[in-house]
């Protein structure tokens, strides 16, 4: 009883919100577009009309107008082909587009119906409208100037009634994106498998106590593996969204761990046996949805690759935002995979300092971005990785330009932390800082302790002969100094 109340309510709500919706709009058109249902159930509502025309009209090719420009609409710091440190910013930088966002984000949060009327959406999860929108995705694309594109596999195709029937819908999305990006010269960054949104992954994937779902989860990363090398993908992601618990009262840790690895090992074997050369990622993230995330920060991932003998076969890719929720900064999840090597890709996103969650917006700060660019220019750069913008529109931003406008903000941020790093590393005065600090291990028992073996009895006998050493400052302000100095 009280279910069916709740369901009345609910539906009154999703009718008022309706009604509210066509009362506001002056194309009388709208009305089909804006009720939308529930992902993977189609609305009454849906009539797919055949789209005809530009999705952006109004908007043309973003272009670079320089740091003056008061157009909302232009690049002020990204100059795609200008030259910096010997590369193109574009080569740096190598945006990306993230579909999930851009395209499927509707605005929805726990407390609230979506807010998004996306001029081109016809309020259902069918097929025919999974293909309008990847059109929309390529215009979008081509007119921002960014060359790559990042998905989900059930983000880009709907959900079937069977794998079957959701492979089927995937490879039509797959042709056309095939065909697009054919046309436009856009490629695929990544792919990656969405294993947290259906029920079925409600206890986890590779972590499921369920080994049905563990199968289940394997066929899906399977195919998304299998499109995103027919898409010519350069990496393939993976996000352990419910690879976690909410209480070890009910969980059996190892078994979880052990199952985990074993699910990447397949998905290496795979890899391999359908010679995609793409670089496997691994996206470190605490915990939301979970309590606790298996791949809680770089340094645990990298411990468990490590452990599990799979070191070799990944790298990470690292989301500021996420770094943030494990209690460190972007900067500091950029060096730690940095210095080993295992640096792939960057989710380009920030949190909020007065949310506890992952609000996923773009990065406007540009003292972060710079140090996020300090890292990658030390790394060489991030190719085959790149920068995925991992970030979407706030609830309350509801105009198409907007989406424009959030884009074009984040790369000019990361723009303008490229020109900053790259004067800041050949000005050469925090390097220099930092040399100084370590200069003692320039000295012949310095350089033993790097590089032989000293042992505490040789070490012993130094501290007697050199006594108490000198206290020297570690220059903090200083540092801060000379790295404001260039933002
Ligand atoms: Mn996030």
């Amino acid at each position: 009883m009280l279910a069916t109340m709740k369901t009345a309510r609910l539906l009154f709500f999703f009718f008022c919100f309706c009604l509210f919706h066509v009362a506001l709009s002056e194309d009388e058109i709208i009305a089909d577009r804006t009720c939308r249902a529930e992902p993977g159930v189609e609305s009454d509502f849906g009539i797919h009309k055949e789209w005809e025309g530009e999705f952006f009209p109004g908007i043309s090719k973003i272009k670079y107008e320089g740091p003056l420009s008061k157009n909302p609409l232009a690049f002020k710091w990204y100059n795609a082909e200008e030259e910096i440190l010997g590369k193109k910013m574009k080569d740096w930088l190598r945006f990306s587009v993230a579909f999930w966002h851009t395209f499927r984000g509707s605005g929805a949060d726990p407390f609230g119906a979506p807010t998004k009327n996306w001029p081109w959406e016809d309020g259902t999860n069918s097929l025919a409208m999974a293909l309008r929108r990847m059109k929309a995705n390529f215009e979008f694309l081509t007119k921002l100037g960014v060359e790559m594109w990042c998905f989900h596999d059930r983000d880009i195709a709907p959900d079937g009634k069977t794998l079957m029937e959701s492979n089927a819908n995937l490879d039509a999305v797959v042709a056309l994106a095939k065909q697009l990006q054919e046309e436009t010269g856009i490629h695929t960054l990544w792919g990656t498998a969405q294993l947290f949104m259906h029920p079925r992954y409600m206890h986890g994937a590779a972590t499921s106590p369920d080994a049905r779902v563990y199968a289940y989860a394997a066929a899906q990363v399977k195919k998304a593996m299998e499109v995103t090398h027919e898409l010519g993908g350069e990496n393939f992601v993976f996000w352990g969204g419910r690879e976690g618990y909410q209480t070890l009262l009910n969980t059996d840790l190892k078994k979880e761990l052990d199952h985990m690895a074993k699910f990447l090992q397949a998905a290496v074997n795979w890899k391999k046996t359908i010679g995609f050369n793409g670089t496997l990622l691994i996206e470190p993230k605490p915990q939301e949805p979970t309590k606790h995330q298996y791949d809680w920060d770089a340094a645990t991932t990298m411990g468990f690759l490590q452990r599990y003998g799979l070191a070799g076969e990944f790298k990470l890719n690292i989301e500021c935002n996420h770094a943030t929720l494990s209690g460190h900064s972007c900067h500091h999840e950029l060096e730690m995979s940095r210095i080993y090597g295992m640096l792939g890709n960057i989710d380009a996103n920030t949190g909020d300092a007065q949310t506890g969650w992952d609000t996923d917006q773009f990065l406007t700060d540009i003292g972060e971005a710079t140090l996020v660019m300090l890292t990658v220019i030390k790394n060489g750069g991030l190719a085959p990785g790149g920068f995925n913008f991992d970030a979407k529109l706030r609830r309350e931003s509801v105009d198409v330009e907007d989406l424009f406008i959030g884009h074009i903000s984040g790369m000019d941020t990361l723009a303008r932390g490229l020109r900053n790093a790259a004067k800041l590393l050949q000005d050469g005065k925090l390097s220099e800082l930092v040399a100084k600090r370590y200069e003692t291990f320039n000295s012949k028992l310095g350089a033993l302790i790097e590089e032989e073996e000293v042992s505490f009895e040789e070490l012993e006998k130094k501290a007697h002969e050199w006594g108490e050493p000198p206290l020297s400052s570690g220059k903090q302000e200083l540092a801060e100094m000379i790295f404001q100095s260039y933002l």
